[in-house]
């Protein structure tokens, strides 16, 4: 240890940065932390720090850039205030098996255990929604301590780790050395459970392929494309993962979240043997646990995961492959195939089926015809669009309408929290300026997370945010709708004028009232080379690609008149 320079924490957890490769770092600064912010300074040459207006959305940042590039998102925030807005993103990252590393500053060592100014004990604060989270008290520690926060984000399925870092254990110097960077295990799958597969898939007259979860590397997800056409099996995506398999693609059969297909749904509850992969069957993956029978499905269910405590959390598999995705995929692809004549033309009927889905004739219309607008932009935007949703009920319109091919991305949050779209837009302008980002978010999204305009103006970036101004919490208002018809509480929302918020920010901002104007204003949000805001106005009938807004509420009147006739 006597030989090696003797430096700040701070300065050691930035050498880690550089060690992992680490190039932008998503922050809002606090006292908590000086040291680290002061090493950053010898490095802006190499890594960039993109200061955000607030932690939510510098802690988005950092998990849209997880789930872009596979690599750990690096976010920084100050104790309590910092760390409570930040744990938004970090709970995004734990159920949407984003990696990321989240450094909290910590107060004093000295200061422990007193109820001191902004004191909370993030241990048991982020245990339920963390891989890891640990409280760092020796200075010497830290290059264990960050080497293992990077392998533990992005090892098995990933995920968010946050180290709690005192203040004074930054700014204290030690002599300790780095730690080698430990290249996360990638589990192979078992040979005997993949030949079982083989058969059970040879004897299947109705397979399905789901596929979704985190982590798959371009080359898995060629290899699972060249799979599924080697099987002929029709190819479903899960809930928010529309990029986890190419549109184009003969196979590819639609998404499978809340607002799937009827034909689809029918499919899937059809099917013989389902090959689960990647994706844990929450909720919004099986219709609300509907999908399958619990908790043995009639369909033979392979469900290969990164992780072990994930099977059987709901459904039981017939057949449990625990592997990392992508070695899976490519022992797949080493199996003898099997396909039938019948198995075929199942494919082109799927195909057939997801393409009637794309037709919007029959969606709810106003003076705008979203579905239209969605199927333009899928000319309008290049092929290596990274695109990002938000939560909310307008996210059904780009789920079902919008293609993911070739280099396209989309970011969204699986976990269903809003004021994703606009910060993860912003972060993918920054990290690969030369790609379009297109933010699509519903007018409640834009109003918790819309400020992060400033960032992308600071960065000189210019990302193209759609906002879908139903002047109301539309999702909840169709909840409401459900259980609670005609009575409306608390979902209305009163918007700013977007144009002229854009203008006092020095971006563009432009309003489309009619189907006709959609397509220039994209034009000339692009054009305007600025941070745009395409204020869309949508009816607010247009709460779903399927019924409108009053049919729903007048469906619910006529249940509750049924249950109350029938005494129920
Ligand atoms: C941070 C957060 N707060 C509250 C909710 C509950 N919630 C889900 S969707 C929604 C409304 C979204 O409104 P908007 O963004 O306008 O989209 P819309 O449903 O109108 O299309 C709300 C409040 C949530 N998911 N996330
Ligand atoms: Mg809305």
């Amino acid at each position: 240890m006597s030989n090696q320079r003797m430096r700040s924490g701070g300065r050691m957890v930035v050498d880690s940065f550089l060690q992992h490769g680490v190039e932008q770092v998503f922050c809002v600064p606090g006292e908590s932390y000086l040291d680290i912010l002061d090493a950053l300074v010898d490095v802006s040459n190499r890594i960039t720090l993109v200061s955000a207006r607030q932690e939510g959305g510098a802690a988005y940042m950092a998990e849209a850039y997880g789930k872009l590039t596979g690599k750990p998102g690096v976010c920084l925030v100050t104790r309590s205030p910092g760390a409570c807005n930040a744990s938004i993103a970090i709970h995004t990252a734990y159920q949407d098996g984003s990696p990321m590393v989240v450094l909290v500053g910590q107060i004093r060592r000295n200061f422990w255990g007193r109820g001191s100014f902004q004191e909370i004990d993030y241990v048991p604060m982020f245990s339920p929604m963390t891989k890891w989270v640990a409280q760092v008290e020796r200075t010497e520690d830290l290059p264990y301590y960050m080497a293992q926060a990077f392998r533990i984000a992005q090892e098995g399925r990933p995920g968010p780790v946050v180290l709690a870092l005192p203040e004074d254990m930054l700014a204290a110097m030690s002599g300790a050395a780095d730690m080698p960077v430990q290249e996360p295990a990638r589990v192979a799958p078992d040979a005997d459970k993949m030949s079982q597969m083989a058969d059970m898939l040879a004897k299947a007259e109705r397979p399905m392929i789901y596929v979704g979860g985190a982590g798959w590397t371009p080359e898995g997800k060629k290899g699972i494309e060249e799979f599924a056409a080697a099987h002929q099996i029709p190819v479903c995506v899960g809930f928010r993962r529309l990029d986890a398999f190419n549109h184009d693609h003969p196979n590819f059969a639609g998404e499978m979240g809340p607002p799937a297909a009827p034909d689809l749904v029918k499919r899937m509850k059809e099917a013989d043997v389902v090959l689960v992969v990647g994706t844990r069957l929450g909720e919004h993956a099986t219709q609300g646990y509907t999908l399958f029978d619990w908790p043995d499905p009639k369909q033979k269910l392979i469900h290969v995961l990164q992780d072990a405590r994930d099977f059987g959390r709901v459904f039981h598999p017939a057949l449990a492959i625990q592997a990392d995705l992508n070695k899976f995929v490519a022992a797949a692809n080493a199996l003898p195939t099997s396909t039938t004549a019948a198995r075929d033309s199942r494919v082109k009927q799927a195909r057939k089926e997801y393409e009637a889905n794309l037709d919007p004739s029959n969606s709810p219309k106003g003076k705008v015809d979203l579905g239209q607008c969605m199927l333009q932009l899928n000319d309008l935007m290049t092929d290596d669009a990274i695109v990002t949703g938000d939560a909310g009920h307008h996210t059904g319109w780009f789920q079902r309408f919008m293609k993911f091919s070739g280099r396209r991305r989309f970011m969204g949050p699986v976990s269903g929290a809003m004021g994703y779209a606009v910060p993860a837009a912003v972060m993918a302008k920054i990290v690969d300026p030369k790609r379009m980002a297109i933010g699509l978010v519903g007018d409640g999204g834009f109003g918790m997370t819309g400020n992060e305009v400033s960032t992308a103006i600071a960065h000189n970036v210019a990302p193209i945010i759609i906002v879908f101004n139903n002047g109301m919490l539309g999702s909840i208002r169709a909840w409401q709708e459900l259980s609670y018809p005609g009575r409306v509480s608390g979902t209305g929302l009163v918007n700013p004028d977007y144009v002229q918020l854009m203008k006092a920010h020095g971006a563009f901002g432009i309003t489309v009232r009619a189907t006709e104007e959609f397509a220039p204003a994209f034009r000339a949000a692009q054009a305007s080379g600025k941070f745009a805001v395409i204020d869309l106005y949508m009816d607010p009938e247009q709460i779903t690609t399927r019924i409108t807004l009053s049919g729903m509420r007048e469906a619910s009147l006529r249940r509750k008149a049924e249950r109350e006739k029938s005494g129920a």
